[in-house]
């Protein structure tokens, strides 16, 4: 699978976005499938491009192996969502909801060194529980979970050898469905 991901960051280079209020993330995302997930300064958005304007590269074969066997679903996805983390690379509390249809499971596959993922309710206010993603953990928000807040706390270093510089790959699929 890292193989198969090593041609699709060829393809569509990993980029740092920036927030629509203009705060650099820290981790570098880049996509596959027919649609990929972006962020600029125009807002937070599906579009059928990378930023250089090349099309998305195919959702490799292995991804799509993993979302048959655990969707629930026919249908394939729309969307392969790549994330890099180096070590000090976090992801804040939020919900996946610019999707058109939240009966879709959202399926994420992690690779790398491991992170603490911290999940909570489908309100902000309702507690969170944390627990950390090793390489090779697929998790699915499913059903009630679909809309649970949930985010990257940190990275532990040193916590993986498959990827030679280390860090974290975290793959999310989605069918998009836009409104
Ligand atoms: C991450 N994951 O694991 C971030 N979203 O790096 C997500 O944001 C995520 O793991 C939706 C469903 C599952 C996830
Ligand atoms: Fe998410």
């Amino acid at each position: 699978m890292v193989a198969a991901l090593r041609a699709v960051v060829a393809a569509a280079p990993l980029v740092q976005p920036v927030t629509p209020g203009g705060r650099q993330m820290s981790v570098r995302m880049t996509a596959a499938g027919r649609l990929g997930w972006v962020s600029d300064r125009q807002g937070y958005r599906y579009q059928d491009r990378h930023p250089s304007g090349a099309p998305w590269p195919a959702i490799p074969d292995e991804v799509l192996a993993v979302w048959r066997r655990v969707a629930g679903t026919p249908r394939d996805p729309d969307c392969c969502l790549v994330n890099y983390y180096d070590t000090a690379a976090r992801m804040g509390l939020h919900q996946d909801r610019d999707e058109g249809d939240f009966s879709f499971p959202v399926v994420s596959i992690s690779l790398g060194d491991q992170a603490l993922f911290r999940l909570g309710g489908q309100s902000r206010a309702e507690g969170t529980q944390s627990f950390w993603l090793s390489s090779g953990d697929v998790l699915v928000l499913g059903g009630a979970s679909r809309l649970a807040w949930h985010g990257i706390d940190r990275v532990r270093p040193g916590s993986s050898t498959l990827l030679p510089r280390g860090g974290r790959i975290n793959l999310t699929l989605r069918v998009v469905d836009l409104p």
